[in-house]
């Protein structure tokens, strides 16, 4: 089991005003920030990102939400960091999600659900170097 995570603050949350308030919630859960960057996907970097959701039906409009205004991408540390920051987050429909959760609180919808965790050890290296490179990690 890997102590690392990686996450997004995705558009909705940051144009809704929620950066700090989420970084506040990731921060009093004991994951400590390891990299961090504010920055916009193009649709097609999105489309790379999600590239795995390629056949479903919500791709189109998953990866034009994703570049449709700026990000905060994250990696993550904490014994256990992919499933506890998977409970952190909560169900990725909110009306879904437990009390207390990340989208609970800031998701709106399903399709704009306020933040991206990963969901294996595999992935969360696979997202991290998506994001970062050796420099920008420590
Ligand atoms: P998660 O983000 O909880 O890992 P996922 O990997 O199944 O969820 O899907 C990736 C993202 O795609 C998700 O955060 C929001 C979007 N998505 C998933 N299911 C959807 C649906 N039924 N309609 C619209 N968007 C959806
Ligand atoms: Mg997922």
């Amino acid at each position: 089991m890997s102590n690392r995570s990686f996450t997004m603050i995705k558009p909705d949350a940051v144009r809704n005003g929620n950066i700090g308030n989420i970084l506040q919630m990731i921060n009093a859960a004991g994951f400590r920030i390891v990299a961090m960057k504010y920055t916009q996907l193009s649709l097609a970097q999105a489309g790379q990102f999600y590239e795995v959701h390629k056949e479903r039906p919500f791709y189109g409009e998953l990866t034009e939400f994703m570049s449709s205004g700026p990000i905060v991408a994250a990696i993550l540390e904490k014994d256990n960091a992919v499933a506890d920051f998977r409970t952190l987050i909560g169900a990725t429909n909110p009306a879904q999600a437990e009390e207390g959760t990340i989208r609970k609180k800031y998701a709106t919808s399903i399709g704009e659900n306020a933040v991206h965790g990963s969901d294996s050890d595999e992935n969360a290296k696979i997202e991290g170097d998506f994001f970062f490179s050796g420099l920008e990690r420590f």
